[in-house]
């Protein structure tokens, strides 16, 4: 071949690759208008460690203007590595038009034990399963997640709420460190646990264990500091988040109802799960959480005593009722149709 054909094979190959690349390349996403958060809103700080549906949660709790997220901490302990969610935690801010939300990563080992979220799929979401949003010109805090989270307890006027969407690291290290926190906190959410239904640690990898959810089994240990600090705490187990699977009815609601860059977002984070979605083991767990943490409606509610297994073992992990448990306020079932519109709603920019 000579040079000339060969140079217009290339060409030609190279134009045939950006028709391609320009045709599926979705549009970039202009970020939403920085703006300041409404006087009287309720201080919240989240602790999440940056898995998909976390994103979620956190951009359904960022499109109110009755919750005031002081905070994002990321937990080192769960999906996400502390970089990329970092990262990603800092950029989904800006998205949603605050930029300003403090962010910083906490420990990447959990307070006891060596239980950790398989390595593909922390890879998938340090990567925002492929997608890409605009760069925040911030950086991460100087601070740890301990001390921004104990901070802000510390200095709030109102008492916080914690939406606590991963491992409890963050919040066991804290709380341990300075029992007298839970005085100035208003409520802790939690996403985690299973207490009347199996786990999905063991359906999901090759572990054996039926009975714990990811979350807790994460770290065992954090959750039993946690449920025996005397907070006031809202467990979201997989009881509840098993009535709010996300069909693809949701995500074809969702394609015709997304006027927002955020709803935009929420719909490219499904359209990537797809497969998840359409093969029914996708669950909202963590914007249910976040939805009952703003409203408590969407579920009801027990009071039941709990414990954690700390052993290790095929049931290390387990939220277990037990009478010497901590009382614990238990979503036991969740509305799936007021909270689809609640979420749906938010993420429009509907909420008041
Ligand atoms: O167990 C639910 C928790 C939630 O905080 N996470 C996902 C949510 O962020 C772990 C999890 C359970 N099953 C999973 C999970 C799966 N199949 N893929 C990814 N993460
Ligand atoms: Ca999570």
């Amino acid at each position: 071949m000579t040079n000339s054909v060969a140079r217009s094979v290339l060409c030609f190959g190279m134009t045939l690759l950006f028709l391609a690349c320009s045709r599926t390349a979705p549009a970039p996403l202009e970020p939403v208008t920085p703006h300041a958060v409404p006087l009287g809103a309720m201080p919240f700080v989240i602790d999440t460690d940056m898995a998909a549906d976390d994103w979620l949660a956190i951009l359904y709790l960022l499109g109110r203007s009755d919750v005031d997220v002081r905070a994002i901490i990321v937990t080192g302990t769960g999906e996400a590595h502390c970089p990329a969610g970092t990262q990603n935690a800092l950029d989904l801010a800006a998205l949603a038009g605050r930029p300003d939300i403090p962010v910083s990563c906490g420990r990447e080992t959990p307070l006891e034990g060596d239980h950790a979220f398989p390595t593909d799929w922390r890879e998938r979401v340090d990567e925002l399963l492929g997608l890409s949003l605009p760069r925040n010109s911030r950086e991460a805090s100087g601070e740890s997640a301990v001390e921004m989270l104990t901070r802000i307890i510390q200095e709030s006027l109102q008492k916080v709420h914690i939406v606590a969407l991963g491992p409890l690291t963050n919040v066991a290290e804290a709380l341990l460190a300075d029992p007298a926190l839970v005085e100035n906190l208003e409520m802790i959410t939690v996403m985690g646990g299973a207490v009347t239904v199996a786990g999905n640690v063991g359906p999901s990898s090759d572990i054996e264990n039926d009975v714990a959810e990811w979350n807790i089994y994460a770290d065992p240990r954090a959750a039993a500091e946690v449920f025996a600090s005397g907070a006031p705490i809202t467990l979201v187990p997989l009881d509840a988040t098993n009535h709010a699977p996300l069909t693809m009815d949701f995500y074809k609601r969702l394609e015709g109802d997304r006027t927002t860059v955020v709803a935009e977002f929420v719909y490219r984070v499904l359209r990537a799960q797809e497969d998840n979605v359409r093969s029914g083991w996708y669950y909202f767990w963590d914007p249910l959480a976040a939805a009952v943490a703003t409203d408590e409606g969407l579920a009801t509610v027990e009071e039941v005593h709990l414990k954690v297994a700390v052993e290790e073992g095929p049931e290390s992990g387990r939220t277990l009722a037990s009478e010497d448990g901590s009382p614990i306020r238990v979503a036991m079932t969740a509305d799936r149709i007021r909270f689809e519109e609640l979420f749906l709603d938010g993420v429009n920019g509907r909420l008041p």
